[in-house]
């Protein structure tokens, strides 16, 4: 059994590879719910939608959210009464939110509703979100943020859709985190798995939420050995996303020595990039094992070669 710490985009290619190369029953993917919220009445999971659908074969990759083919019918009329469309909703991904929503409102859990979402569309990895409470991720933006917002706390999705995460950051907290009990099934299957691997999503924002949810981290830290992470970075850039900048911002280095002084607690191996070699003697200055190789999964084999890396078959 593997267990696998995801994000959105970089997690939803890194679990698409590892399906290639192990069982996707053997595989847990513990996904963060830190972007999630409430729209149009609606509850949205972002990161286990885009896994969900990713696995499924149904992602979109143009926009790298959302459902293939999709069509904007909704968000036309909703545009034509002057309702919120800045976060986009499109007609089949709706159905998701529906589902969802409702299901939640009949009580089941978090959990529930993502796992008979996931073998409806016959996704064979468990998939669990981080919690079943709710965590959201909250950023205060700096006062010289050049934006009206400049200076406030603003929502994950606010800094993220709206703001387009074009905007400095002074500090990031989750809300709700302290309270919050990792899902059912979320330790016990850290505590069991042959290996954790910590898939390439932003440290601060995708990971971040995840580790503080009490009992995580502890739970990873006592399986120290056994994580591997790749690194979202290389060659000092985020493939996507505002990860570097979120990370210069914070005061951690954007680099893949930044990711290995962030994981090194809790991490005993960081996967970088070719593109990176000449790092992989700061990263094990920083205390973490290093292994190069080619991480930029643009094909699906290149995820498969990865995921043979990281699985330790490879
Ligand atoms: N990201 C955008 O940049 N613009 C959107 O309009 C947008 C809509 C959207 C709808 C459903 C969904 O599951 C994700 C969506 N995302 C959108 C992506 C998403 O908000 C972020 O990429 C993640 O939260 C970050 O991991």
């Amino acid at each position: 059994m593997v267990v696998a710490l995801a994000g959105g985009v970089g997690a939803a290619r890194m679990l698409a590879g590892m399906v290639q190369v192990a069982d996707p029953a053997s595989i847990t993917a513990v996904v963060n719910t830190g972007d999630d919220f409430v729209l149009h009445g609606l509850h949205i999971s972002p990161d286990i939608d885009t896994v969900t659908y990713t696995l499924a074969g149904l992602h979109n990759t143009e926009t790298g959210w959302g459902r293939t083919g999709e069509t904007w019918a909704a968000m036309d009329e909703l545009a034509t009464l002057g309702g919120e469309d800045w976060f986009r909703l499109g007609d089949r991904d709706l159905a998701t939110h529906l589902f969802r929503t409702q299901r939640l409102a009949e009580g089941a859990t978090l959990s529930e509703v993502t796992a008979e979402v996931a073998a409806r569309r016959g996704v064979g990895v468990r998939l669990v979100p981080m919690s079943d409470d709710p965590v959201r991720t909250r950023l205060q933006l700096r006062p010289d943020a050049g934006v009206a917002e400049a200076g406030r706390e603003v929502a994950f999705q606010h800094y993220f859709v709206r703001l387009r995460h074009d905007v400095p950051v002074a500090s990031v907290r989750f809300e709700g985190a302290e309270a919050a009990r990792p899902a059912p099934g979320v330790v016990a299957a850290l505590a069991d798995a042959r290996r954790i691997v910590i898939c390439p999503s932003n440290p601060v924002v995708s990971l971040g939420p995840v580790l503080a949810v009490p009992g995580i981290r502890q739970a990873l830290s006592a399986r120290r050995e056994d994580v591997v992470a790749v690194s979202p970075i290389v060659a000092g850039a985020a493939l996507k996303g505002p990860a570097d900048r979120m990370m210069a911002e914070l005061g951690h280095p954007p680099t893949v020595v930044g990711v290995a002084q962030l994981y090194q607690p809790f991490c005993a191996t960081l996967v970088i990039d070719e593109a990176d070699a000449g790092s992989a003697g700061a990263v094990e200055a920083a205390g973490v094992r290093c292994v190069v190789t080619a991480t930029v999964m643009d094909t699906p084999a290149r995820a498969a070669a990865l995921a043979r890396v990281v699985l330790g078959d490879g």
